[in-house]
């Protein structure tokens, strides 16, 4: 059999400073669906995430909060990690940058540069925001209140002046210009390529990748009086995951990798620096940076001073993991911002879980149960109106399949629904429910395309909504061995005779006057 064909995503690499909130939990929602697609799709996945526990900030908070930086790094790295049980979004590895395999590929890497010739120590005089982690133009600044002066970001800014290390950004400018010529989807979607874009072509300038003012960091190799730039540190974690440097470690097949899955405040890092880094050193670029864009609470940016932080555990714990998985990824257009709000969601799991979908599968399996058998309904002849159905259905993997490669997973989704609207349709026509009476071989087959056609969706949905799907392929009889994307489609249609478990509600309404006292978001 031919090797499965691989295929690596990362996600952004978190602040250890802060608990996870909501955009955390959209990024890896995100790279989890598509991890899930590529598996059932055949491919051999490494997933990565880590967190990114070293620079100026880490050494801030811990202070504040009386804690050792590695203390309070520990203790963040637990909330991800419950975070990503809670939601069913575990990474293959989470690649922490305090861990010792870290230090070594990003020493590595510093020698790469150094013995290309592009990295050299001089004096750094210039802005920086700690909270963005970050030099800043003095042209590129804004008035703050009270005569100060803040990053474009709108953080405070501090003068800092001492010697550091510089990468020699500046002559790497035509060549990333050319990268993005050659690969016009290395970033992805468009518009932050083009930003992206005009940023290198106005000129690089060289990057000053040390700091000797603090001391959490790794050292650089030679120099360990200075501590590397969090971002060089940061950026390699992409190549820890993969074995870097080891060449023999078996994970050194996923790289390149195919896709950095970031949010659209750091496409800079990851597509002009992490990329003209990896030039230097030689080593093959990712092959996609695909950004996403910003969730708000109502319109609002999330911050303690306005009161809206909603942990992502108490939304899921609210709304259910599935439901908010599925809201996320349907309500909002990849790649562009959004909002979410209790109404938004209550709207998403009353209209397009319990009613279309949930109730569409409860009529049909509770008739199976009740005038079939408990078990998958015999066809007889199909009709027109059953071929067009399942036309649909079986044309639904390649659409699904078109959405993902243009990271579209708002639009998978209404693919999924679109089917799940004509299927309700179909059934609401075909009238099962009276053929009952008057023609039970005509309601078998009814009932038996209707449950082919939930096949196809739950199949398809299984990326997005694990759990419910898979329980509703349990309802379904669909064998655990038979749900991946080999099984979809005409060669697998349902077996007539399997014997069903007893119908389940798949998707409760969420009812407002129970639950307001609750309501979260
Ligand atoms: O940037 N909506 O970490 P981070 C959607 N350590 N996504 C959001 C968001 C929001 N409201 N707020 C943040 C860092 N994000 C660095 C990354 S990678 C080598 C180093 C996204 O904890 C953000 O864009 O501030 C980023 O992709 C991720 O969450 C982690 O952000």
């Amino acid at each position: 059999m031919a090797p499965r064909p691989t295929y690596c995503i990362s996600s952004a690499i978190p602040y250890a400073n802060g608990a996870p909130h909501i955009g955390h939990a959209y990024e890896r929602i995100a790279q989890d669906a598509i991890v899930r697609f590529k598996r059932l799709d055949g491919f051999d996945v490494l997933s990565l995430s880590g967190m990114d526990e070293h620079g100026q900030k880490m050494q801030q908070t811990a202070a504040r909060e009386g804690l050792t930086p590695q203390g309070l790094a520990d203790r963040t790295a637990g909330q991800f990690l419950a975070m990503n049980r809670l939601l069913g979004t575990e990474a293959d590895d989470i690649v922490r940058t305090t861990e010792p395999r870290h230090r070594v590929a990003v020493q590595e890497i510093w020698r790469r540069m150094e013995s290309r010739g592009d990295i050299y120590l001089s004096r750094y005089s210039g802005w920086y925001s700690v909270r963005d982690e970050a030099y800043h133009d003095e042209a590129d600044l804004v008035d703050g209140p009270d005569g100060t002066r803040l990053a474009p970001t709108g953080t405070p800014v501090e003068w800092v002046e001492e010697e550091s290390w510089f990468f020699r950004l500046s002559a790497y400018g035509d060549r990333l210009l050319a990268h993005y010529a050659a690969h016009p989807d290395f970033v992805t979607p468009e518009k932050y390529r083009n930003e992206v874009a005009s940023f290198v072509a106005r000129g690089l300038n060289d990057l000053s990748i040390s700091r000797t003012t603090f001391d959490w960091g790794i050292p650089v190799p030679g120099d360990p009086k200075h501590v590397m730039y969090v971002w060089v540190d940061a950026l390699t974690n992409y190549l820890t995951g993969t074995g870097f440097p080891d060449a023999a470690d078996p994970r050194a097949r996923f790289w390149p990798a195919d896709v950095h899955l970031i949010g659209k405040d750091i496409s800079r890092f990851h597509a002009v620096f992490w990329p003209a880094f990896l030039m230097s050193a030689g080593l093959p670029l990712p092959r996609q940076v695909v950004v996403h864009g910003f969730l708000f609470n109502r319109g609002e940016k999330m911050s303690k001073s306005v009161g809206n932080v909603i942990s992502p555990a108490a939304l899921a714990e609210h709304y259910g993991v599935d439901a908010l998985r599925y809201f996320f990824l349907r309500e909002v257009p990849f790649g562009q911002d959004g909002n979410y709000s209790h109404e938004a969601i209550v709207g998403r799991i009353n209209a397009d879980l319990a009613n279309d979908l949930g109730n569409l599968a409860q009529r049909s399996l509770s008739m199976i149960a009740k005038n079939c058998g408990g078990a998958v309904p015999t066809p007889g002849d199909l009709l027109d109106a059953d071929r067009a159905i399942l036309a649909e259905a079986d044309a639904l993997l390649d659409q699904a399949r078109a959405a993902m490669t243009d990271f579209a997973l708002h639009d998978y989704l209404a693919q999924a629904w679109r089917v799940v609207g004509a299927a309700n349709r179909y059934f609401t026509a075909e009238e099962p429910w009276i053929k009952r009476k008057t023609d039970t071989a005509r309601m078998e087959t009814i009932l038996w395309v209707t449950a082919e056609v939930l096949r196809a969706v739950a199949l398809v949905v299984q990326p997005v909504m694990p759990g419910a799907m898979g329980r509703l392929l349990d309802l379904l009889g669909v064998a655990a061995a038979a749900r991946d994307f080999a099984h979809f489609g005409p060669a697998h249609r349902l077996p007539a005779g399997t014997a069903l478990p007893a119908p389940a509600v798949i998707f409760p309404r969420y009812i407002e006057a129970e639950a307001e006292a609750g309501a979260v978001a």
